[in-house]
């Protein structure tokens, strides 16, 4: 007897439109016959391979997204929550709740094409690469029949503006149907790119659930994924993503990480852009200038807050562009433009609240979709953080579904629980979110969370120091991907878990930007997270890091605030406006460079780069560590 006793519930009558190619694969929703040789070649081969019971061709449509959504309301994937419009929720199979880095691999021909030429005693934790041949044993064993019993569902999707040159198509296959609404919010996803795609290039994406019927195993939570054979396989050289067994965001909305980091980084190295993880964001200072910053943090390290950022000094406006994902490049005149490839946020709920994030909690009042979140019982969500923003004794159901209220021992909801919301919707979106030429970037900042030794702001000395301070880059391990317990991990340019190709290939293609006529944006490492004697952050963060970023815009007017030290330049003291807040900061403690633990910090980091970048190394970036080590050395 099979365990999955959920039949699907058929949209409609199921049109028996036979495509001769395709055998007997209804299509049961869109024109198949009118699409693209090449995306009708596409999708006749992966549906031979994967026998899904019928194919769906999205539309992207409001109408099309109710009607899913009905059906996952009906099924109970779905739970409508009444306190808001249009916004539902939804909870995971608990063994399907973050990234699963450990089985995400680069397959190209050559070996270090994807990795670096490392050392003995490499953990290689700049990306896992797999050979074709075993690419194909291990797809063998899982693809052939995967989506039999389910239907195949076609998202047509852009990532960035419609129309925009520095855009790029994608077109994911899927049986999962929640992914079909999610990738509707992160992407632009409609029948126009079809025709945009006409017979030209696209990122083909293929996702599946992995639980072909008559699949005999427990679905939880309404919520049937394949945990033990979860795979996620890039094949660069073949504009290919593949995906199985999760339906959890970066494993399964594949126009985001896969596509946008994974994929994209090699278009850029072969094209001469940048895909990076970062956020883009507008600050305009009282005096009415505005510039650009695009910043790179680890996951779960408050990039969103960053791009949100509602600031606490008078005069200043924040609009945010994207807040996780820029491509950028230079153009003619050497000026540096970005655009966000995505047009939504998949963002970490717990501790987003009114007041850390007031913008992005307005950007998810409707539309949206919520996982592994809690519910209360007046119809709305909850998670920690949330404590002093709904009624204290108000019924919750965790995330696992139990009856729970505050102050009980557990938690809510899901440490890496989300929310997905239309970036339209945030009420700071800058008006040129979708400009198709992008905006240009003034500045580019690492950061990472460090509680010990790390100032709360670094200006690198030149482009090459600021590649080398990006490439240095630690934070403490969060809930986003598979890690369990806190301790600080290596995270360079905050790519480590999404970097597509040979890491040292990647460092050399960040230096090479600097020549004629490109104007290099200055880099700083900023760092919110210190922690002072007494165990308590030394810096405020949030709103008040609109500090930082006035005092990094008035270097950027050339003003003479900065000092020389040995890991770059420091602010002078008193020079970032602390008015208001002084009895809250202390100065020394926030900027010490303390000796032994700098000394020790870059012994660690070369060593860690010397083993897993070993040969590929730039020989320009294994200077400005060795010039570092001597200043630091000399301190
Ligand atoms: C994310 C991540 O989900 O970085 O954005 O993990
Ligand atoms: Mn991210």
């Amino acid at each position: 007897m099979p365990l999955d006793e959920e039949p699907e519930i058929p949209f409609f009558e199921v049109h028996e439109i036979v495509v001769p190619h395709l055998g007997h694969v209804p299509i049961v929703k869109g024109d198949f016959t009118g699409l693209p040789k090449k995306i009708q070649q596409f999708i006749a081969f992966y549906a031979d391979y994967m026998k899904p019971r019928g194919i769906f061709i999205c539309d992207g449509s409001d109408e099309e997204a109710h009607m899913v959504i009905n059906k996952l309301l009906e099924r109970g994937t779905l739970h409508h929550l009444p306190k808001y419009e249009e916004n539902y929720i939804c909870s995971t199979d608990p063994q399907d709740v973050a990234r699963v880095e450990g089985k995400t691999f680069i397959c190209t021909k050559n070996k270090h094409t994807s990795v670096a030429r490392s050392r003995a005693g490499a953990k290689g934790g700049l990306g896992l690469w797999l050979s074709p041949e075993e690419a194909k044993k291990e797809m063998d064993e899982r693809w052939p029949g995967c989506m039999a019993g389910r239907m195949m569902y076609v998202l047509p999707f852009c990532m960035g503006p419609l129309g925009s040159p520095l855009s790029k198509y994608g077109i994911q296959l899927t049986d999962s149907n929640y992914v079909l609404l999610c990738m509707r919010i992160m992407t632009r996803m409609s029948s126009q790119v079809f025709n945009l795609i006409g017979e030209g290039d696209f990122v083909k994406c293929v996702h599946t659930m992995g639980c072909p019927r008559p699949w005999r195993k427990k679905v939880v939570n309404h919520w049937p994924c394949n945990p033990e054979k979860v795979l996620i396989l890039h094949f660069p050289e073949e504009h290919k993503v593949k995906s199985f067994g999760s339906g959890y965001g970066g494993n399964s909305l594949l126009g985001k990480k896969c596509f946008a980091l994974r994929i994209a980084s090699n278009l850029a190295r072969d094209e001469g852009w940048m895909a990076e993880h970062m956020l883009i964001m507008g600050v305009t200072n009282p005096a009415g200038k505005e510039r650009f910053i695009a910043a790179a943090f680890p996951s779960a390290c408050g990039k969103t807050n960053l791009a949100m950022l509602k600031p606490s000094l008078p005069g200043w406006k924040v609009r945010v562009v994207g807040d996780d994902i820029a491509w950028m490049r230079f153009n003619d005149k050497g000026e540096l433009y970005g655009i966000n490839p995505e047009s939504g946020f998949f963002g970490v709920a717990p501790g987003t609240n009114w007041k850390t994030n007031p913008n992005a909690m307005a950007s998810f009042q409707k539309n949206s979709i919520f996982t592994n979140v809690a519910r209360t019982a007046d119809g709305g969500y909850f998670w920690e953080g949330m404590e002093d923003e709904v009624d204290k004794d108000i019924e919750i159901t965790t995330w696992l579904g139990q009856p729970w209220k505050i102050g009980m021992p557990g938690k809510a909801a899901h440490p890496n629980s989300r929310f997905t919301a239309p970036a339209s919707q945030c009420p700071i979106i800058h008006p040129r979110w979708e400009d198709p030429e992008g905006v240009p970037i003034h500045a580019l900042l690492f950061g990472g969370r460090r509680p010990e030794g790390v100032p709360l702001v670094i200006e690198s000395r030149s482009w090459e120091h600021g590649v080398m301070l990006g490439a240095s880059l630690k934070s403490e391990t969060t809930a986003a991907a598979e890690f369990k317990g806190k301790s600080i991990m290596h995270d360079p340019m905050a790519m480590r878990p999404f970097m597509g190709y040979n890491f040292g290939h990647y460092l050399q293609h960040w230096l090479d930007f600097n020549k004629p006529p490109n104007k290099m944006p200055k880099i700083y490492h900023v760092n919110w997270f210190r922690v002072g004697k007494d165990g308590r952050f030394l810096w405020p963060g949030f709103g008040e890091n609109i500090r930082v970023i006035d005092w990094i815009c008035r270097r950027l007017d050339g003003e003479d605030i900065a000092v020389d030290s040995a890991v770059g330049m420091l602010p002078k003291k008193g020079s970032i406006d602390l008015t208001g807040i002084e009895d809250k900061v202390n100065w020394d403690e926030m900027f010490t460079l303390p000796k032994d633990y700098w000394q020790s910090d870059i012994r660690e980091t070369i060593e860690f780069l010397d083993t897993e970048v070993g040969d590929d190394l730039p020989p320009r970036l294994r200077q400005e560590l060795n010039e570092q080590e001597e200043r630091i050395k000399k301190m």
